[in-house]
């Protein structure tokens, strides 16, 4: 397959192409070669137990496997366990940030300090715990032991559940579905789905829907805190995004994968005066970090570090052979680049128990000692610098996108009002007027099985073309920025004309980089926002807006898309659907849902479809709410309040000093 048809980032296909010449084999090539198993892939393979694997082909009401089960059965257990493992992933990597945050708190982690001690006070707050009279350590203290009973507590419900508008409260309580503890919906969504326990779609279906919200309002919600409050809550930044952010002239240092501690530490070593020289002493200028996946959101959002890009860029990115090491944890990191490392000098290596992998150096990262750790890696990857191969290096020679990222629920509240009176009025106004159509959440994957980036790009821009405000997370705001669509001065080219004024007004760009796959949680937080300001409803659910994976792949996303559907709002994927075998499955989840939790969930892979239902259910909402009707042009020629110069001219000075 040509190049242009994998992938539409022209260094991507730049490096393809060296792939290509060098015979080297990458994802986009398997995918080509190995086809999905057709039954697996829509969810009509049982393998729960030992009697099978069974594969229910035939008619819905015929097909079954050895102990009876029924095809709705099957592939609802087969969509709750992958529920199960992204509510798990995204979970696990909240507790190791509670833990971090209790050994800062305990004095146990010198290298890290509360950032943020407001966002903690607030936090404390949503907890329930009295800051009055405690030190700073003493409140990171409670709200860290807070955080680690939510995964096994016995009794009551996730605490963060309070913070969906009440009426949403409700509804999970009518449904049973508000989760208890996290670890405890985890597990018994496992157990539900075991070999002959639940035996009803709808049910497990419901089950789903709980164990994800325990996802996004419990696992997730919580690492977004946890990092702001250790890390920094984001505030717009300048960086870059291309696989063209590696140099030749540096150690090319790339951190991938999910977790942000050892990231920072890793951000802090790159900077070290002493290393810097101990870099000079091996030829190099210095150490280049840069990040790659959600990682790489993490430290953009935050420190300004550049983005190699997502999920797919990883094997191409050794392929530049300018990366001297890749230093990873947990999540998205294919097994491919331990051996691909082995045709070039890079060193892979690992930082966790959790994710070892064959070929790779072994690191473990303990918050204990951080810094040290992350200076040792550092260290490692500059003394690898002399044995890069002149005749490897194959640049991608395409210019870096210039990007504005780190935009947080705080900060939006900010930009509507200031530090004490922030609130969400201008863009509920803006919606109620019709100047904003509705919003759109762009998330998920990259996907070898689809033209890298194709459907994040054509939908951002045509989604902001017909005045649709977009929030980015994880490899979708990837594709964004590498494509040049997160600066305000392009996107505002093409954002309608409605849209674009309140762009100017507020001065944000009307595509959002709110960060990595967890911080999908500041969606959910906004989205409780938009309906507590008033206006629009007093749920979530019936909001004019979205959520879109057009290119999915991890079990993570379905987590993601599970937990917004339950939340109140609509879903549509793309990449073919993991239900497709059973149409009482497709019913559940795209009409049932909608009695039920006011959203649905579905699965379309042709991208004008996917624009044409977004847009569908956002003037559908819009028409409910009995707000004034969508009219395309009708907004352009009313005074702007502020515009992006004055804005930027009131500065906000980024932790690399530079002005946005
Ligand atoms: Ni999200 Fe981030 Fe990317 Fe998909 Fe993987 S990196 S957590 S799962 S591939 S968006």
């Amino acid at each position: 397959m040509r190049e242009e048809l994998k992938s539409v980032d022209p260094a991507a296909q730049s490096l393809l192409k060296v792939a290509a010449q060098k015979k080297i084999e990458t994802s986009f090539d398997r995918a080509e070669r190995l086809k999905p198993c057709p039954i697996g892939h829509q969810g009509a393979c049982c393998k729960m137990c030992h009697m099978g694997p069974c594969r229910l082909v035939g008619k819905e009401d015929e097909a079954m496997g050895v102990c009876g089960a029924s095809l709705p059965v099957v592939t609802a257990r087969n969509f709750a366990r992958m529920v199960a493992a992204g509510t798990a992933a995204h979970s696990d990597h909240a507790r190791d940030l509670a833990n971090t945050l209790l050994a800062v708190a305990r004095g146990e982690a010198k290298d890290f300090q509360i950032k943020d001690v407001r966002k903690l006070n607030r936090v404390a707050g949503y907890l329930g715990i009295n800051v009055e009279g405690k030190s700073v350590n003493e409140t990171a203290e409670k709200v860290a032991l807070k955080f680690l009973e939510q995964f096994g507590q016995q009794r009551g419900e996730l605490a963060y559940l309070g913070r969906a508008p009440k009426k949403r409260q409700e509804i999970w309580k009518k449904l049973g579905i508000a989760p208890r503890a996290i670890d405890r919906e985890v597990v018994e969504m496992m157990h539900r789905t075991t070999m002959g326990v639940d035996q009803e779609a709808n049910n497990i279906m419901l089950g789903a829907m709980r164990a994800s919200l325990a996802d996004g309002w419990g696992g997730s919600m919580m690492g977004t805190d946890i990092s702001d409050i250790l890390f920094g809550t984001p505030k717009p930044v300048k960086s870059k995004a291309s696989l063209d952010v590696f140099k030749e002239d540096h150690v090319n240092l790339v951190v991938h994968g999910h977790e942000p501690s050892f990231a920072e530490m890793l951000v802090v070593a790159s900077e070290d005066k002493e290393l810097e020289a101990y870099a000079k002493s091996k030829g190099a200028k210095g150490v280049n970090l840069v990040g790659m996946c959600c990682t790489a959101n993490e430290i953009l959002v935050r420190h300004g570090i550049p983005t190699a890009g997502g999920f797919l860029q990883q094997e191409l990115g050794i392929i530049t052979g300018m990366v001297e090491a890749m230093v990873v944890d947990v999540q998205c990191i294919m097994p491919a680049i331990g051996e691909l490392s082995k045709k070039y000098h890079t060193k892979v290596i690992t930082t966790t128990n959790k994710g070892k992998m064959k070929d790779a150096i072994h690191i473990e990262y303990d918050e204990h000692h951080g810094l040290d750790l992350a200076k040792k890696v550092v260290r490692l990857a500059i003394d690898n610098f002399p044995n890069r191969k002149k005749e490897d290096v194959s640049p991608a020679n395409v210019k870096p996108a210039d990007m504005i990222a780190g935009f947080s629920h705080e900060y939006i509240e900010y930009m509507q009002g200031g530090l004490y009176r922030g609130s969400f009025r201008p863009l509920n106004d803006a919606i109620i007027a019709g100047r904003i159509r509705g919003v759109v959440g762009l998330a998920g994957c990259n996907n070898p099985r689809i033209c890298q980036d194709s459907m994040h790009n054509f939908l951002a821009r045509e989604l902001i073309k017909n005045d649709v405000l977009v929030v980015q997370t994880g490899c979708s705001a990837h594709a964004s920025a590498k494509a040049g669509y997160m600066t305000p001065e392009m996107a505002l080219e093409n954002a309608g004309k409605g849209l674009r004024e309140v762009c100017e007004a507020i001065g944000i760009p009307p595509i959002l980089h709110l960060g990595s796959c967890v911080d999908n949680s500041r969606i959910l937080t906004i989205a409780s926002a938009i309906a507590e300001e008033g206006g629009l409803g007093d749920d979530i659910g019936g909001l004019p807006a979205v959520g879109i994976a057009p290119e999915w792949m991890s079990e993570k996303a379905i987590a993601i898309g599970t937990y917004f559907a339950a939340s109140g709002v609509p879903i549509i994927f793309g990449a073919g659907s993991p239900v497709a075998a059973s149409k009482t499955l497709k019913d559940i989840m795209e009409n049932k849902w909608w009695d039920m939790v006011t959203a649905g969930f579905y699965f379309e892979e042709d991208p004008g479809k996917i624009l044409e239902l977004t847009l569908k259910l956002i003037d559908t909402a819009r028409e409910k709410l009995k707000i004034r009707k969508y009219e395309p042009g009708r907004f352009g020629t009313e005074r702007v309040l502020m515009d992006m110069a004055a804005r930027r001219a009131a500065s906000f000075a980024t932790p690399h000093g530079e002005n946005v």
